[in-house]
């Protein structure tokens, strides 16, 4: 196979004559094609089959250990000016960017197939979604890719008939960290990524396209780009509000998008349309409307279970990728929490001893197709998208951020995602469980400066009655002991329903300082073993706590400058002022 499109051809045989291959595949996305790479991947041992009896079409892939999450101290994005970066990226001048990575490429691609991949972000038919095309020398980004976008001829049809799409070019290099790069050229649609395989690094729909060169390009045409799973929830009645929410990696995206409702909420569904990222476009009447880009899910493994997430536990019971997960003894995947069965093998191929740490990494994913989910929405396919009633940031405190309130406008909300913060997890290496400000959840993942991105954010507010609600939630509220005061999981419907209760008017709230907070009475805790002093402790605001966090948000916020909008410094303002007056 080869394109008629010669801008695209073109960039393939330049890769080729710096990379030097022995072979180039073009990847149709079949079924054939899928089945002869994972062969080839299980004969040289980058794959193994698990146990096909209780797993079917289930494989594992264990990592380079020093590869086992994303590198934001690697992950660059090189605008023309430094400015358009901003303070919360990393910054290289392009020309120094392409040179220092590209002689990392030079015959990266020795010995190796070249694979190239036509993708399309979003439905096929939607003039939402956007393109892409990945270069790579692993069979295990193509058979990932596969899962995660829709990828191979119709994609390819529909980059040559457009001819718009994202250069994406990867390779694993030797994943040397010393030689790891992870480099977005929002400006010029590319992306190069080299020494990682893993896959917030290597599948390059994902969080380089779908989100940091997504951002930037959404801004220049007036849309979001979003770090946001979409779900649908449908009541009794069967009405169903879609809710976009945004919570930092590994907080209960996934777990939330697919939440099963609680034995008290007889009549309820669940429908997921995606897990991760949001696309939100304005439609004609001015309403918001979201498409998940991404087609499957690459979501942590440790945790899931029967109770936490059993549409998940389900779904990766059948053709699913596992990465670093443990082995028990008859070669069923295992992971920490899993409830059942023993490791024997952890996720570095040794033989399990607790003494070295967990069996499965804390970071190890699965990645499997949306298809396989039981609550999966068939809207999801749809191109128009659905209408989002509300916006939801969230993050993980032990303390201050109450479970849920609402802010009081459009304005409010903005600079309520703007100021999420949450502490850090293994999804990134690092330190993990420090509090860090992570705006809309996009810290790691926006393409451009932060300042702009709000001004960006607050030029929707012009036709607010369409809007969405803006609503934080924290579903991480400890006690002095360290337990959590609110049960999460499927209960987390007992704060979804208020907040679509709210969307309707029907719902009651209190004005406080820092926004709208539901009385205790206001949500439904029958059938729930939680104490009054514990819904008060949920659902009140500490006034001495919140000065303090409003001090530093302002510092924070005014980081960035003159690019800081008035309007966002303006609303801080009022909530100090707000806070002041509370006593
Ligand atoms: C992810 C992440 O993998 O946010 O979704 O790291
Ligand atoms: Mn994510």
């Amino acid at each position: 196979m080869t394109t008629t499109l010669s801008e695209l051809q073109e960039w393939v045989d330049s890769v080729a004559a710096r990379t030097q291959p022995d072979n180039i595949h073009w990847c149709d996305g079949g079924e054939a094609e899928n089945q002869s790479l994972i062969e080839a991947m299980c004969e040289s041992g980058v794959l193994s089959p698990l146990n096909q009896e209780k797993f079917p079409d289930c494989y594992l892939h264990l990592s380079d250990p020093s590869d086992v999450a994303r590198v934001e101290h690697l992950t660059f994005v090189c605008t023309s000016n430094q400015d358009d970066a901003g303070p919360n990226n990393n910054w290289m001048a392009p020309a120094d960017a392409h040179e220092k990575i590209d002689a990392l490429f030079d015959g990266a691609m020795k010995g190796r197939t070249m694979y190239v991949i036509p993708y399309c972000m979003g439905p096929i038919k939607s003039p939402y979604a956007r393109l892409g095309v990945e270069i790579t020398d692993s069979p295990y980004v193509v058979v990932n890719m596969r899962l995660m976008t829709r990828m191979g001829a119709d994609a390819l049809k529909r980059i040559e008939k457009e001819g718009v799409f994202v250069k994406g070019l990867h390779s694993t290099g030797d994943l040397d960290p010393e030689r790891r790069f992870i480099m977005h050229f929002p400006e010029e649609l590319s992306i190069k990524s080299i020494g990682s395989g893993y896959g917030g690094n290597a599948l390059l729909g994902k969080k380089c396209h779908a989100l940091r060169i997504a951002s930037y390009q959404a801004r220049t045409e007036g849309w979001l780009a979003e770090h946001m799973l979409i779900v649908g929830i449908e009541n009794p009645h069967g009405e169903v509000h879609y809710v976009a929410c945004a919570f930092p990696s590994a907080c209960g995206k996934t777990n939330l998008a697919m939440l099963i409702p609680p034995e008290s909420h007889k009549g309820w569904r669940i429908w997921t349309l995606g897990d991760d990222i949001a696309w939100l476009h304005k439609d004609e009447g001015g309403k918001l409307r979201a498409i998940n880009p991404e087609a499957g899910y690459f979501g942590v493994v440790p945790g899931t279970n029967e109770k936490t997430n059993k549409n998940a536990y389900d779904m990766i019971h059948g053709e699913t990728i596992f990465t670093n997960v443990a082995t028990t003894e008859d070669n069923e995947p295992w992971w920490e929490d899993k409830k059942t069965g023993e490791p024997s093998t952890d996720w570095q191929g040794r033989d399990y001893d607790p003494e070295s740490g967990p069996a499965a990494h804390p970071n190890s994913r699965f990645t499997v197709s949306a298809t396989r989910n039981k609550s999966y929405s068939l809207l999801a396919d749809a191109p128009e998208g659905v209408p989002i009633s509300a916006i939801v940031f969230g993050g993980r405190r032990k303390e201050l951020a109450p479970l849920v309130y609402e802010a009081k406008d459009w304005n409010h909300g903005v600079l309520v995602g703007a100021s999420v913060a949450s502490e850090t997890t293994a999804a990134n290496i690092g330190e993990v469980g420090v509090v860090r400000r992570d705006p809309m959840a996009m810290k790691p993942f926006c393409g451009y400066n932060f300042a702009d991105y709000w001004s960006h954010w607050l030029t929707f507010a012009d036709n607010e009655r369409r809007l969405p609600r803006i609503f934080h939630v924290n579903w991480f509220r400890q006690d002095n002991d360290g337990k959590f005061l609110w049960p999460g999981f499927g209960e987390n419907l007992r704060v979804l329903r208020w907040i679509m209760e709210r969307c309707e008017d029907r719902a009651e709230a209190r004005e406080t300082p820092i926004g709208f907070l539901p009385k205790p009475s206001d949500i439904d805790t029958s059938g729930l073993d939680i104490a009054d002093e514990t819904m008060d402790a949920l659902l009140s605001v500490n006034v001495e706590q919140w000065r303090e966090e409003m001090d530093s948000v302002g510092e924070y916020l005014e980081s960035y400058g003159d690019r800081l909008p008035e309007i966002l410094r303006q609303e801080h303002a009022a909530i100090v002022e707000n806070l002041k007056k509370a006593g």
